[in-house]
This record gives structure tokens, sequence and C-alpha cells, in this order.
């Protein structure tokens, strides 16, 4: 009997002990190696300590604008990533207006938010308050627009657009377009806001490859300042004194090109055969317009790097090495492709 006894005994000293080890294995290790999850997998968003506090960031978005189509876009695009992320978002739309930026960025640095997203609506004029950020210790993530500024250390990147190469691409097209008529083109320019970063771009990339063919001329050009009202009210004064002179019309933006069309229907031509129409960004009113036989080609510049955005600041924070430019990938539209296209844009 005793001898059974002992033997239970045993036994049951074992499955205690055996349960007191499972019972030590199943703790986790929710401390120095990351929180985990109940079902022991880890857990997903950037490095997190215990209380995963460390994931959530607050990040100030100063944006240019509303000013176009492009615009309206790339805010949308850069908002959603900020919150499906998880993170906090500060806004700021400076209606075009420097001083307006400048403003919501020494708030954001006040509020001592953990990362600026930034669109410059200009080259120029924001060292001061970069210096401002970098001194806080708040790091500025350029998105879309680019800043003159030789210290680059006032910035972790910048992501977007080759704006010379878009100017490039347009330029070629009407090279091709125009390759079996004789004598001069003559072209009217429609340029984005001044001192912006595609303006200024956009016009080189262009000039520099008309440079080599002497009959194509750019007889006027002027700011529209990215806007339809403005690309309008441009054209009207371009075609005023030109009208019949005109062969094309290179806006910066397709926002721009939609007013001219507006404009040169209104004086009584064709737009997209009595004046060819070449555009920028592939929003939907640009496709909308080539469908309808009314312009003739569209430069993309997309606004949809909202969750590159998110992953570049997330990679930051988690301390991995970041390139000092990221360009967004992108195409070229031409009117033939406008139908089949339309249905499928997102912007
Ligand atoms: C280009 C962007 C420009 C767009 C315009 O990336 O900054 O600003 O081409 C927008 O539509 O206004």
């Amino acid at each position: 009997m005793r001898k059974l006894l002992k033997g239970k005994m045993i036994l049951f000293l074992m499955m205690a002990l055996m349960l007191i080890l499972s019972a030590c294995s199943s703790s986790g290790t929710g401390g120095e190696s990351g929180s985990s999850s109940s079902s022991g997998e880890a857990s997903s968003g950037a490095s997190s300590g215990d209380d995963g506090a460390s994931d959530k960031l607050v990040i100030g978005f100063s944006q240019v604008g509303a000013e176009s189509e492009f615009r309206t876009a790339n805010t949308k695009s850069i908002q959603d990533a900020i919150k499906d992320a998880g993170h906090e978002l500060k806004f700021s739309d400076a209606q075009q207006k420097q001083e307006n930026q400048i403003k919501a960025l020494r708030s954001f640095i006040a509020q001592k938010v953990d990362a600026i997203v930034f669109s410059p609506v200009v080259e120029t004029g924001f060292e001061t308050v970069l210096q401002e950020a970098k001194d806080a210790g708040i790091p500025v993530f350029l998105g879309d627009r680019a800043v003159d500024i030789e210290d680059d250390s006032l910035w972790v990147t910048f992501l977007g657009s080759d704006f010379v190469e878009e100017g490039r691409k347009a330029a070629n097209w009407l090279i091709e377009e125009t390759a079996d008529i004789d004598g001069d083109i003559n072209i009217v320019e429609l340029q984005g806001t001044v001192g912006s970063a595609p303006a200024i771009d956009r016009k080189k990339g262009f000039e520099e490859v008309i440079a080599d063919h002497e009959n194509l001329k750019i007889i006027k050009s002027q700011t529209g300042d990215f806007t339809r009202a403005k690309g309008k009210e441009v054209m009207e004064a371009f075609l005023k004194s030109d009208g019949e002179n005109i062969d094309v019309l290179y806006a910066h933006n397709d926002d721009m090109a939609i007013g001219a069309i507006q404009a040169i229907e209104e004086y009584g031509l064709k737009p997209g055969e009595d004046i060819k129409i070449i555009g920028v960004d592939a929003v939907r009113g640009a496709f909308e317009a080539m469908a309808a036989g009314k312009m003739n080609v569209t430069i993309e510049c997309n606004p949809l790097f909202g969750p590159q955005m998110v992953d570049l600041i997330e990679a930051h924070f988690a301390g991995e090495e970041i390139p000092k430019r990221v360009d967004v990938e992108e195409s070229m539209y031409t009117m033939d492709q406008a139908e089949e296209l339309l249905p499928t844009r997102e912007y």
C-alpha cells in the first residue's frame, strides 16, 4: 500500500513540477525583445516598448494649399496614410502663401510634434524655420516640392517627382508630334507658381530639349499659378494678342490646361486640334479632356505617395538609413489612351 502511495506521491510531485515549469515558459517575454500578442506572434507596426506608446507619432503636415486636383489627391493620400498607420495628424493648408507655411511649421515646433511632412510652396525662404525644426530635434520629410538650400541636413529626405524630366518628356512628345511639320511651331507656356520647384524645373527640362529644335519657339510665357481660373485668364490674354499665331500650349499642370481649353473654345478655336494642349499631372480632368478630343497629352506627376511617405517616417524612427531623395514612379498618357484608361484613374 505504502509503495502505491509512494508511487502516487512521486507522480503527483512530477505533475506539479511540470505544471510549474510550463507556467513559467508561457509567461512570454513582453519586455526587452518587444511586445508579443496573446497568440505569441510579434506585434505589427514600428518598434515598440512594453506599452507600445512609441508606436504612435504626432506628425505635423504643412501642405501648399488646395489649388489643383493634384494637390487635393496628394493631401488625401498623405492624411489617410498617417491616420491608417495609427499616428496623430496635425494639418495646415497654407492657401499657397509662404507666410502661412512658416507660421504652421513654427506652430508644429511649439507643439513638439515628433515629425513634420512639408511641401514647400516655393524653393527659397524656409532655411531659418527649417533650422529651428532641426534645433528642436524634429525631423522634416519633404513631400512633392523641394527647397533650394545648401545644407541638406535640414531635412531627412525628399519624396516626389523629377520635374526636370517631366519637362523633357513634354518637349520630346512635341518634337515627335511635329516631326512632319515644316516651319515654325509657336508655343505659349502657362508656368506654375513663380519660384516653385515644379515651375522652375518643368520650364528648365522643356527648354533644354527644344533648344536643339530652332523651329520650336516659346512666343509667350506667364504664370497661371497652377489654378484653372488663372490659367483661363492668362490664356485669354495670349489669344487676344496672338490668337491666330498659337500652335501649342505647354501648361505646367492640367488644371491650367483645362482653364485654357475653356478660353480657347470661347475664342472660337478647337483645343486639341487648332492648338495642341500639353499638360502635367495626369489628373482625371485631363483624361476627360483628352477623351473629348480637347487635350493631346499629360505627363504624369503622381500625388498618391502617402503610404510611401509614412513608410519612410517609420523607417527613420526605427533607425534605418533613409536616402536623401526618393523618386516617385510615373508615366505619360496621350489622347488615344484616355477613353480606355479614364475608369482606372485613382485621382
Ligand atoms: C507637382 C506639384 C504641382 C502640381 C500642381 O508635384 O507640386 O503643384 O503639378 C500643383 O498641380 O499645384
